[in-house]
């Protein structure tokens, strides 16, 4: 069975990070490990604020008893983090925790809309320009692809001038750039990646929803981490994780009683389990 870390906050309601990636990489098939970086009432969105607290002085020990144990994980999927500091341990555990045919995913998750999130400024962005400079694969959306290559946002860049930013990510260190968010005339939304390794293109659109709601990034990156962690290839790893947040959202949209701050990826997942067959 494979075996996955991921490293990330835990907000206690607002179906994000660690709330949403445990359940869907388990749901995979796939031991998930978790290294919760911070602890929040609830996700930063909300217009109430939130707690926050902030785990960095434990994870060093965490590491520690793991190095002892000698565990080894098959990817290390990072999601939010909570400061400068967190970068760099991740930089440490890719070092110590390194691993033949290993796979390092970082999200951003930094930024959207055109701006970083609450609490991020241009060096914390450095930083996680760095970490993504040291991933095998990573998973920024438009505004964090802008971000990381240093170009004004905005959003009416042509097909062309988005993979050359793509193009530029690559070059900086990182073989296989997946960007989310990417649009294929009106109705349809996906992923526009780039992998250096062959040159090669791969995009996958699925249906345009008409709500947008929060979470849906981290839906999506858990479940690609699942697929390729589950062996999947780059097209099929991105049709499933593009469905699986369309069927998110459906799902979200047909529940009368649904939230703002999250998606009903819960309800689904049997699409996920079914789409699984399609893997060795
Ligand atoms: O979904 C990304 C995310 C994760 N964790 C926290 C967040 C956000 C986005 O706002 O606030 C705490």
């Amino acid at each position: 069975m494979k075996r996955v870390l991921t490293v990330q906050d835990i907000s206690c309601i607002g179906r994000c990070s660690l709330t949403v990636a445990l359940p869907i990489i388990s749901a995979m098939g796939i031991e998930t490990a978790v290294l919760p970086t911070a602890v929040l009432s609830n996700h930063t969105a909300f217009e109430n604020g939130f707690t926050f607290r902030d785990l960095t002085d434990d994870l060093d020990g965490i590491l520690a008893h793991w190095k002892k144990d000698n565990f080894k994980f098959d990817a290390i999927y990072t999601g939010y983090l909570g400061s400068i500091k967190q970068i760099s341990i991740v930089e440490t555990i890719f070092k110590d925790f390194a691993d033949k045919n290993q796979l390092k995913i970082v999200d951003p998750a930094m930024a959207d809309g055109g701006k970083l999130y609450k609490g991020f400024d241009d060096e914390y962005a450095r930083e996680m320009a760095s970490l993504c400079a040291s991933a095998d694969i990573i998973l920024p959306n438009l505004t964090e692809v802008c971000i990381l290559t240093s170009t004004p946002y905005r959003e009416d860049f042509t097909k062309d001038e988005i993979k050359a930013m793509l193009k530029k990510l690559s070059d900086a260190g990182t073989p296989l750039v997946i960007m989310t968010g990417a649009t294929e005339g009106k109705d349809k939304l996906g992923v526009l990646s780039y992998r250096k390794t062959d040159d090669s293109w791969h995009e996958y659109y699925g249906e345009r929803m008409e709500h947008f709601f929060h979470g849906t990034g981290d839906v999506f990156a858990s479940c690609l981490t699942g697929a390729f962690t589950r062996g999947a290839d780059i097209d099929t790893a991105i049709k499933i994780a593009v469905e699986f947040v369309v069927d998110s959202i459906k799902k979200t949209e047909a529940d009368e009683d649904r939230v703002w701050y999250g998606v009903n990826f819960e309800q689904a997942i049997p699409k996920l389990i079914s789409m699984l067959g399609i893997l060795k």
